[in-house]
């Protein structure tokens, strides 16, 4: 059986620890990237904190510290359809792993031409993946990065299922029926709504052509090194801080660490699901090593191990670091307080021992973000796209901090 792993958005946060881990466990790593987020960087006038490396310097770095070789295309998922077809039929790999998308909410918020890239890039390259599959004829487990925000951030309730809802519907006179439903999608900004569209194609190429499918409804990934990223500086993993690409838990580390007071978007009452970047490989690995059997339905897993409101985990760097707490008004459209219950049961009965906030981890990123501190432009730290021009245009001012 094939050995090889196409990874699809291999130079990236998730893509490029994910390539190093199964390269390290005796897979062949091809990983295919248009390069199209250090594009981005450019556009955005900002830099990872950390100084990762072009990508032909990090491969000859891990086939010096490794002896492992990692073969690179450059390619557009969602453009280079004939390419990525002869590169399937070529490697027929074991599995593709995709994590090749315009990934930032605000990013895909900042304007009619964010949005459009964003829905375009994202969709064509999600059905170009598919379509190449089926057209191959080869059996291939795609696993794809899915959100947790594709179910929404209201407060249901109930621990949210991984991807299927049973509901009872009535049929009329009174009789009712049990169905199985995907969970209703609820997207909170165009980046989501693209990643709940994903899941329909899903769906149907499964149901046509019985493509074996794994979508991970994963939580906001934080940390920034893994095992194998940490073995030669040169390997080092992207650090996103600016106010389009960084997320939350990491921002708040790195505004401790250049002394920046930490950006709470409203009170800080949106409680979201996490995981840490050395769980998100772990887990992936396990995802490409328990494939749904050809002819399942789509397999979803929820790819979070913990949970925290946003003004809970302010106070908990503020309390490790010193950092000031401020209030921003939000530049987001999202509801001010929910409550989040997540069951990661599947990937907890494949063996997964979850990292959580307590294991000196958030020290580490913390030191990681000291040590790279004079990279980062002050000027890049405040969000500035806003989810509609109901929301003021200067959102430098503190807004009133929440209430109990
Ligand atoms: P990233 O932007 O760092 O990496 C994505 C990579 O894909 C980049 O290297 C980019 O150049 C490449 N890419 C994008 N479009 C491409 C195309 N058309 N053709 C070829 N390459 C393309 O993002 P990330 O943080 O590594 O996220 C990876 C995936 O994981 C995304 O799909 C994202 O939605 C999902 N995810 C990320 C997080 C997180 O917190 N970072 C959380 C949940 C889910
Ligand atoms: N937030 C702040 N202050 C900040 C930055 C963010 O209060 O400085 C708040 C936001 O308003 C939001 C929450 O923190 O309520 C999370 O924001 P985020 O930027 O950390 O995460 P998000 O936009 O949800 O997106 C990230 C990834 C995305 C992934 C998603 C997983 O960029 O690729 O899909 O996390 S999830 O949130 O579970 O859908």
């Amino acid at each position: 059986m094939s050995q090889t792993i196409i990874v699809l958005g291999g130079d990236g946060f998730c893509g490029w620890p994910t390539s190093l881990y199964f390269s390290q466990a005796g897979y062949e790593v091809v990983i295919v990237d248009n390069l199209s987020r250090r594009k981005i960087d450019i556009e955005l006038e900002c830099a990872s904190l950390t100084p990762i490396q072009p990508l032909g310097r990090r491969l000859s770095a891990w086939k010096e510290v490794s002896g492992k070789a990692i073969t690179f295309v450059n390619l557009d998922v969602a453009v280079q359809y004939h390419k990525l077809l002869t590169l399937i039929r070529q490697y027929k790999p074991l599995a593709v792993v995709h994590f090749a998308e315009q990934r930032a909410a605000p990013y895909s918020m900042k304007s009619s031409f964010h949005k459009r890239y964003t829905v375009s890039n994202n969709i064509n390259a999600t059905h170009n993946i598919l379509a190449a599959i089926a057209e191959s004829g080869e059996d291939v487990h795609l696993v794809h990065l899915g959100t947790m925000g594709v179910y929404g951030y209201g407060t249901s309730g109930l621990a949210i299922p991984e991807g299927y809802l049973n509901v009872k519907i009535e049929t009329g006179e009174g009789n009712m029926k049990d169905l199985e439903i995907l969970y209703p999608a609820n997207p909170g900004s165009v980046y989501h709504m693209t990643k709940t569209q994903d899941a329909l194609m899903f769906y149907y190429y499964n149901k046509n052509d019985a493509i074996r499918v794994t979508d991970l409804h994963q939580g906001i990934v934080w940390g920034t090194n893994t095992e194998q990223t940490m073995l030669d500086e040169r390997l080092i993993n992207r650090f996103d801080y600016d106010g389009d690409y960084g997320t939350v838990l990491n921002r708040f580390l790195m505004q401790a660490a250049v002394g920046h007071p930490l950006t709470v978007h409203g009170t800080g009452g949106q409680t979201r699901a996490f995981i840490h970047i050395r769980d998100t490989v772990k887990c992936i690995r396990l995802a490409v090593e328990h494939p749904p059997a050809r002819g399942d339905r789509v397999q979803i897993f929820n790819q979070a191990t913990e949970t925290y409101q946003v003004r809970d985990l302010a106070t908990l760097v503020a309390t490790l670091t010193g950092a000031e707490v401020r209030y921003y008004i939000n530049p987001r459209k999202e509801d001010a307080e929910n409550t989040l219950r997540v069951r990661n049961d599947k990937f907890l009965e494949l063996g997964l021992e979850p990292l959580t906030l307590e294991d000196g981890l958030l020290e580490e990123v913390y030191t990681i973000a000291r040590k790279y501190g004079e990279r980062c432009d002050p000027d890049k730290i405040i969000c500035t796209s806003r989810w509609s021009d109901l929301i003021p245009e200067d959102l430098q001012g503190a807004a009133v901090p929440p209430t109990d």
